[in-house]
């Protein structure tokens, strides 16, 4: 079974509408630098020029797709195949000889008896509301997910490599993030519906099956699944959970990927999955209970880091396991995706934890998908050698059916030539464009921000207006030149060119279900757009609304009064009425 974060990374129908390619080619050739923006256009007309790529991007994408699976149902290449297989298995035997080392290097320094003295999340959370900038707070909460590892050398040793132990003798630990009293409640509270936030899961004897009947999860009969030795695992706990919700809206900031979550409960003396990879980063953090884990290597090149999660395997196609340990209460075991793994529960106790993902769809390959066909569009527009027809026969010597003919020149010649239309596509490429599509798809995965009592009474939340002896009062907040603003979180808000306009994607408007709205955004004025790309830089700082870049006073309210509407930005004194 496959590790859930719900779908695909596609950003809503928000997306920026394709740029001109004469724009767009501007950006690809550097003419028009990020950083010399005041020298060489306006702000405005930057964002107008950068956009494109969206719909253009998405349809080349697909076609991009369609042709892959052509290709590969074109697959009559028996010597690739074969090379391939070769390199596979001598890669598995090298994968092997290294886990005997691996599983005693994971574990982390710590010797099995001492006691970790380190704060509770409950503490942590609270700190952290100490903390202004909310980059600094995910660093901060990531630093004590990971505790006593150092986060530098996390990302530097482990990341995307290989797993980590966290073994810390603190059962206390990870209280209050979940509980399985908590699952309980929101089955009796919540509209739990089975298949969409529930599965009811056996892997009994090789045979993984799901148990799901129609409707919703009602503690009778989920509890009954429970005792009859069902694994329940939980989807989405973050639409149910408000810790949940913002722990992994804190740290969606510095993944700068989404953040997901599920929660697994299991029987003591059971296995609720087969063995499978899953496509995201996973931390596993054990919260009750005990469970008995193996982790494998993955088992070729090509399922290293892999973009999609595997099917069940049996227990004969994963080799031997290069980690068995028993997590309990307080441990974390961290792998990246494609690192095989099963977890069962020993005869003596259950187990309850909740798996952290991210980094699905996020890799180099992910931003060229977007990059490479706007590439092609600008470079077919701008540059004749693109345009230039192909050679008449050069269907008689290229193809599949032509591809063991070597000693035809021809085929050489041909492949220099496109070797050469390639090299010169780079320097095509609208990154920058393509990188905002990117973070647009981030903003509408992105759950909105969880504030504070802090936030909401400086922000729109806690703006004074009520009904009030029957009449509406306190409606307009007295929004003034000195008054001192910032944006509510460093990623709540993003410019992006949009053809023709220039528009601020903002998350707030998000939903704790995944993609339940789409993304949300407001048209931004050609006399607000510097003054936007100056508060934005400006955080974790307060600004005044009047030294906003705008060129009347008028022009700095209104737009501070739009954003505050929006809950985009909060003030540093909670705002008076009138
Ligand atoms: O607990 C299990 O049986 C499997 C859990 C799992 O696959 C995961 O957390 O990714
Ligand atoms: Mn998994």
């Amino acid at each position: 079974m496959t590790e859930t974060l719900n779908g695909e990374l596609v950003a809503g129908s928000g997306n920026p509408a394709p740029l001109s390619p004469a724009l767009l080619l501007c950006c690809a050739r550097g003419e028009v630098l990020y950083g010399s923006v005041e020298r060489s256009m306006s702000a405005f007309a930057y964002y107008q020029s950068l956009a494109k790529s969206s719909a253009q991007t998405q349809v080349s994408a697909a076609e991009v797709k369609k042709k892959k699976k052509k290709r590969k149902n074109n697959d009559t290449e028996p010597e690739m195949k074969a090379k391939k297989k070769i390199k596979t298995l001598n890669k598995k035997a090298k994968v092997e000889e290294n886990s005997e080392k691996a599983s005693a290097e994971e574990q982390c320094p710590l010797n099995g008896t001492e006691t970790v003295k380190a704060e509770s999340l409950h503490t942590v959370l609270t700190n952290l509301n100490k903390v202004s900038n909310s980059r600094e707070r995910a660093s901060r909460l990531f630093q004590w997910i990971i505790h006593p590892h150092p986060a530098k050398t996390f990302f530097r040793d482990y990341w995307e490599k290989k797993p980590l132990l966290i073994k810390r003798q603190n059962q206390e630990y990870y209280q209050g993030l979940f509980s399985t009293a908590e699952f309980d409640k929101i089955l009796r509270n919540d509209n739990v519906q089975f298949g969409v936030n529930l599965d009811v899961t056996s892997y009994t004897n090789g045979k993984r099956e799901t148990h799901n009947p129609p409707g919703r999860a009602l503690p009778y009969t989920v509890w009954d699944f429970y005792e009859s030795g069902c694994s329940l695992r939980m989807l989405n706990p973050q639409a149910f959970s408000s810790t949940v919700w913002n722990v992994l809206s804190i740290l969606q900031e510095m993944f700068g990927s989404m953040a997901g979550a599920n929660v697994y409960l299991t029987p003591a003396g059971t296995q609720g999955f087969a063995p499978h990879y899953d496509d995201i980063e996973a931390f596993i953090v054990q919260l009750e209970g005990k469970k008995h884990w193996r982790v494998y290597n993955p088992r070729s090149e090509d399922e290293t880091l892999p973009l999609v999660s595997s099917p069940n395997f049996s227990q004969n196609e994963i080799g031997k396991p290069i980690l068995d340990v028993v997590l309990e209460a307080g441990d974390l075991l961290y792998f990246p995706r494609g690192f095989i793994h099963q977890g069962n529960c020993l005869p003596d106790a259950h187990s309850l934890h909740i798996t952290i993902s991210s980094y699905q769809r996020n890799s180099w390959g992910d931003l060229l998908l977007k990059v490479m066909p706007a590439a092609l569009e600008m470079a077919m527009e701008e540059d004749v050698e693109f345009r230039k027809g192909l050679p008449l026969d050069y269907l008689s010597f290229m193809g599949v059916q032509n591809s063991d003919k070597q000693e035809d020149p021809r085929r050489d010649r041909f492949l220099s030539h496109m070797d050469g239309l390639m090299k010169k596509l780079v320097s095509y490429a609208p990154v920058d464009a393509a990188v905002d599509q990117k973070a647009l798809g981030f903003l509408h995965d992105c759950l909105p921000p969880m504030l504070n009592a802090e936030e909401k009474a400086s922000s729109v939340y806690g703006a004074p207006a009520r009904w009030e002896d029957g009449e509406a009062v306190n409606v307009t907040v007295q929004m003034k030149g000195q008054t001192r603003i910032r944006l509510i979180r460093a990623g709540v808000a993003r410019l992006c060119g949009d053809g023709g306009a220039v528009h601020l994607y903002y998350t707030t408007e998000n939903s704790r279900v995944y993609h339940q709205q789409e993304l949300k955004s407001m048209e931004i004025k050609e006399e607000h757009t510097d003054a936007l790309e100056f508060l934005i830089h400006a955080y974790p700082k307060f600004i005044t609304v009047s030294s906003l870049p705008c060129d009347t006073e008028e022009n700095k309210i209104s737009l501070a009064e739009s954003l505050f509407e929006k809950g985009i930005i909060h003030t540093s004194e909670s705002l008076k009425a009138k």
